[in-house]
């Protein structure tokens, strides 16, 4: 058994709000819902990536919210790019900022990171090519999904990060359908499966965890992504309060498992030694999914399992010695 060494934010960051960074560049005066776990998470990441940062935001909650004329919630410079082609405005910006240097137009010696927001929308479906390319060519950039599961601001369609079984406006839960028919896309693996030199899964409900990850995309070379869980009270129909512990919840029961990918090297950043709880005690509170019958409940609870066992064999494997030389890393 290959003894796996857990970051310490991991089990720390449920209560260590204070511990984060005080400055803030994602600040107040945005429309977000209440409770949104999006617009925490952004918060966050700017605490992460600070002031010399350039973000791309593609059209979504988060991009609407934070910025109707005269105001903007953004103390970065910030870019509002169309909902499929992020990845590719993120790229010609880390390019730019090579020439400059080359060209001595801008210190070689400054660090500024490059970053995107965009949500499951603009990343899963219309911007997953844009994505695809980025992260081939091998831009320094590091690109945040923030997964509200739908797309919410046009009004709650389903995306194909939608998760089984969930009722959204186009698929809708009634006698003939019971709601998103497919299983929810899995984009970290998408991801990993390009190669790049940094994967991570995160959620607001964690915040140092979240801070630590977004800081370790930055400080390796080449491109990241982070896929941030972003529970949103309007579109699943919980109340507002319950966002962090629903947050917690997918963590703690494996819906949402907190792990990273650096080099091809797994590790789940949180781990829970007494095993997940049921699927159903994340389930049962959210309107979405008030529908299911006990028998697709089970089934979600086993494709849950599954995925989280195949993790764990992924951490095991990937932190061998024999695998870890032959690998590199
Ligand atoms: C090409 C194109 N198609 C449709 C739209 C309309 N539109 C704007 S935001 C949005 C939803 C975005 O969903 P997602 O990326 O998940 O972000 P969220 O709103 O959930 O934050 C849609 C469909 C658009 N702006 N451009
Ligand atoms: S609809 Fe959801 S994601 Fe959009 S601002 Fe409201 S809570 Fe946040
Ligand atoms: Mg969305």
């Amino acid at each position: 058994m290959i003894e796996v060494k857990r970051p310490k934010e991991g089990f720390l960051s449920v209560f260590a709000y204070r511990m984060a960074p005080k400055e803030e560049l994602f600040t107040r005066g945005h429309r977000a819902c209440q409770g949104c776990a999006a617009a925490l998470g952004l918060r966050l990441a700017m605490k992460a990536a600070g002031r010399n940062t350039i973000v791309v935001n593609a059209t979504g909650c988060m991009e609407i919210v934070s910025s109707p004329y005269p105001y903007t919630s953004w103390a970065v410079p910030w870019i509002h790019v169309a909902f499929e082609n992020a990845a590719a405005v993120a790229s010609g910006i880390e390019s730019a900022i090579k020439v400059l240097k080359r060209k001595g137009r801008l210190d070689p010696s400054k660090k500024i990171n490059v970053l995107v927001f965009a949500g499951d929308g603009g990343t899963a479906d219309i911007g997953l090519q844009a994505l695809s390319g980025m992260m081939a060519r091998g831009h320094n950039v590091t690109y945040v999904c923030y997964d509200n599961e739908a797309y919410m601001n046009t009004g709650v369609q389903g995306s194909s990060a939608t998760p089984y079984g969930a009722h959204t406006t186009t698929t809708p839960a009634g006698k003939v359908k019971f709601g998103q028919g497919y299983w929810k896309k899995n984009l970290p693996e998408i991801a990993v499966a390009h190669g790049i030199p940094y994967v991570a899964t995160a959620c607001p409900s964690y915040p140092l965890d979240l801070i630590r990850k977004v800081k370790r995309s930055f400080e390796l070379e080449g491109p990241a992504y982070i896929h941030m869980f972003a529970v949103c009270p309007t579109g699943w129909g919980i109340p507002p309060a319950y966002a962090i512990k629903a947050g917690r919840l997918a963590a703690e029961t494996g819906v949402f498992p907190l792990y990273e990918v650096e080099h091809g090297r797994y590790r789940l950043t949180l781990d829970f030694e007494k095993g997940l709880k049921p699927v159903e005690e994340y389930l049962k509170f959210q309107r979405r999914f008030r529908h299911l019958t006990p028998e697709m409940i089970k089934l979600i609870q086993e494709r849950v399992s599954a995925e989280y066992t195949r993790l764990k064999i992924m951490e095991e494997t990937t932190n061998r010695p024999d695998y870890r030389s032959i690998a590199g890393i």
